[in-house]
């Protein structure tokens, strides 16, 4: 009997320093798609965020990147956040500028065209953004800016007339409307899907940053790079409230630590290889010049009437955005 009673009593003890070792090591595992190449600024930002993470949780939180669209297509990231399908997800916020213009205002033509405008810009709109994600259940981390956008196309460029007829490659609803502004035909692509697109001849130009012409080796297809510098898009990065709250606070406030840093430092790499992409797209036998004064107030004429349809949608969110920016 006495020993019975001691039996049960060392299986439960054990049963308890197994369970409490199980407890320890009940790590969280995350997943964090992207629709960006393992190679791209972003993600490589992102995967030192990860790595960040895991080393100051002790591994308590994992985050797994999934780049170029692998898990979830760059369109079906948000919807996945918010149906809890991932944690996680980057978000190339103007793509968003239907549901609410106000994740518009970074793609609106020469409002912000410079690395210090632009971060101003994301000052004056991050409040308002971030509480628009609230209200659908997700929680702003960070956004970094990418390089400024030029138009990419297979032959000379010297005024909008010559972008007639294009076969265009539009990323959101700014660059589809540029499209029917300069009376070019607009396809949405995705950029995982960018280079196959240009090879089959489906899409000829588009405007985008050096560094995606970088991600797609974009030379194989087109020759022609104007550096109009009309806007500098960003990529947020954003976290399922659910999934944040369910996390102890060393953790959270880890994670918390980590996009801050993240933030940071994407802001500064995706500024300082600005000139390493076009260097890349230079030494691989492409054009990289300035639009033609011409080209360049065609394209002003077409911001200025995109300036003020988004000011027009955006209502007195972009009211109060455009007074804090110009402050
Ligand atoms: N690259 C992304 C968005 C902006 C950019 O520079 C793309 O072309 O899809």
């Amino acid at each position: 009997m006495r020993v019975k009673v001691l039996a049960v009593a060392v299986t439960m003890a054990v049963t308890g320093v197994l369970l409490t070792a199980t407890a320890a090591r009940a790590d969280t595992k995350w997943d964090l798609p992207t629709g960006y190449p393992a190679t791209n600024l972003h993600t490589e930002n992102l995967q030192q965020m990860a790595n960040d993470v895991d080393k100051a949780t002790g591994g308590k939180l994992k985050i797994v990147l999934h780049p170029n669209g692998s898990l979830l297509k760059a369109n079906e990231i948000k919807r996945g956040v918010q149906t809890g399908q991932v944690q996680m997800g980057e978000i190339l916020m103007s793509t968003l500028a239907n549901e609410n213009p106000v994740f518009g205002v970074d793609a609106v033509p020469f409002l912000a065209t410079s690395y210090g405008d632009s971060y101003k810009l994301w000052q004056a709109s991050r409040t308002v953004t971030d509480k628009i994600l609230d209200r659908q259940g997700m929680k702003l981390l960070y956004a970094v800016a990418w390089p400024p956008q030029g138009i990419y196309a297979n032959k000379p460029l010297n005024s909008a007339a010559d972008m007639k007829g294009l076969k265009w490659r539009a990323y959101n609803p700014a660059t589809s409307k540029i499209a029917e502004l300069v009376s070019a035909q607009p396809v949405t692509i995705q950029a995982a899907d960018l280079a196959q697109a240009l090879a089959t001849g489906t899409v000829n130009s588009f405007m985008s940053s050096g560094a995606t012409g970088v991600d797609t080796k974009v030379w194989e297809s087109v020759k022609y790079f104007y550096t109009v510098d009309a806007w500098l898009p960003k990529n947020m990065l954003v976290v399922s409230k659910k999934a944040f709250n369910g996390l102890d606070k060393p953790t959270q406030d880890a994670l918390l630590k980590a996009v801050a840093d993240a933030e940071k430092r994407g802001w500064q790499v995706s500024e300082q290889k600005t000139r390493e992409y076009l260097a890349t797209l230079s030494k691989n036998g492409m054009t990289v010049a300035p639009p033609s004064p011409q080209l360049k107030s065609d394209m002003q004429k077409v911001g200025e009437v995109m300036v003020a349809d988004w000011a027009k949608s955006a209502g007195d969110d972009g009211k109060a955005i455009l007074d804090a920016y110009k402050k």
